[in-house]
């Protein structure tokens, strides 16, 4: 048999022996390899509703001008509430025509546990987690009793805030200023809530720490009241979003949350992909996503849960068709760099005298209000610095 000899070939560029060529298998797989991370990158681009765009040059951009604030450019701040359009009307449909489940008639949703690691992977994949007897039912009963004397004080004042046809809810405004037990749950004491240093912990996990409240208010849904339209609660963020949720909204369950109670709806799993990037993006198919498995359902949790979720999962309040009312109390945080957002966002606009000096050191942190009236710093210092009134 003739021996084989390795040859120089002339033709090619490279001076010296050929390189060994790795054999088919090895180039196929590695080929492999290489087009499952182009795709993934692609569909992660995607995902932020950002198509590669081979022809941008700075010279357009440049032409283009600032094209990004309110109102003047698909990824302005008015971009998220015109997505939510598409799903205008839609939590009444669904809830009339019976197409709404009880979150525990699906197993693997997330149920009341007491488990931070189980809480942590529940809020990761379905974008809120259950923490079981978060109150205990004094506690509960201590809150519900405020509550109840707070709202019907200011119907008799005639300063209640009705936010469902006929009466049928009420919301109680700014409860940090109306009572000691608000305040101590709002800052995760355990005389007020007996698993909140749990709460607290997870809430530092999704939003860092030093976070702010935005709002914290009671929630009164009595029959045929409390249904809202599908919405995120970060809708107030110019798009496209980062792959993290701003804030978190919590919700402590005074009274039972299922589908005729009134419970929160919610489309599990619509806050993110698998990857992280967040779901709702310019171009975003929303209505798909109710549609889709699980879809939209109701929370079913029992009084003296906390509900934590993330404020890019889609949900609503749902509409309360037992007898009886539901009772309370959400809680708006954002990461410690934003002001408060959320719809009643003015809460820490007024704080009078009397209560400022019952805050804590971490409630002034969290409603940004740690220096009012506090020496004035720096050149601030001199009198003569000051303005006229
Ligand atoms: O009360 C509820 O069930 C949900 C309320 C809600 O979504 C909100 O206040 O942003
Ligand atoms: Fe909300």
């Amino acid at each position: 048999m003739q021996q084989t000899q390795v040859q120089e070939d002339r033709s090619s560029s490279t001076s010296g022996s050929l390189p060994n060529v790795a054999d088919y298998g090895e180039v196929i797989a590695g080929l492999r390899d290489e087009n499952a991370r182009l795709r993934a990158e692609l569909a992660h681009l995607r995902a932020y509703g950002e198509e590669p765009q081979p022809k941008a040059t700075w010279e357009a951009e440049a032409h283009r001008g600032i094209v990004y604030a309110d109102g003047h450019s698909r990824n302005s701040s008015l971009s998220a509430g015109r997505l939510l359009k598409q799903l205008a009307g839609l939590s009444k449909e669904r809830m009339k025509a019976g197409r709404i489940r009880d979150s525990d008639a699906l197993g693997y949703l997330p149920k009341p546990s007491a488990d931070a690691a189980q809480l942590e992977a529940d809020f990761v994949r379905w974008g809120y987690c259950l923490v079981e007897d978060a109150m205990s039912p004094q506690q509960v009963c201590a809150q519900v009793g405020r509550l109840v004397d707070q709202a019907e004080a200011e119907r008799r004042l005639d300063s209640a805030i009705v936010t469902s046809a006929g009466g049928t809810a009420q919301l109680v405004n700014n409860l940090i200023l109306k009572g000691a037990v608000f305040r101590d749950a709002v800052e995760f004491k355990e005389s007020a809530a007996q698993r909140g240093p749990l709460v607290d912990q997870l809430l530092t996990k999704i939003m860092g720490e030093g976070f702010g409240l935005g709002c914290a208010h009671g929630s009164i849904v009595h029959t045929g009241g409390g249904l809202q339209e599908l919405h995120i609660d970060q809708g107030g963020m110019p798009l496209p979003y980062p792959p993290f949720p701003f804030g978190s909204l919590i919700i402590w369950c005074y009274s039972d949350f299922s589908l005729a109670a009134g419970g929160t709806y919610v489309v599990p799993g619509s806050h993110r992909f698998a990857g992280g990037a967040t779901r709702f993006h310019e171009g975003a198919d929303l209505v798909g996503l109710v549609d889709g498995e699980p879809g939209l359902v109701a929370i079913c949790a029992p009084p003296g849960t906390c509900i934590i979720t993330d404020t890019r999962v889609l949900h609503c309040g749902g509409r309360r068709t037992a007898p009886g009312t539901r009772y309370a109390m959400r809680c708006h945080y954002n990461r410690h760099f934003m002001r408060a957002l959320h719809e009643q966002a003015s809460a820490n606009l007024h704080v009078p005298d009397g209560v400022y000096e019952l805050l804590s050191p971490r409630l002034k942190q969290m409603m940004s209000i740690a220096h009012n009236n506090h020496r004035p710093i720096g050149e601030l210092r001199s009198d003569a610095a000051q303005p006229p009134p």
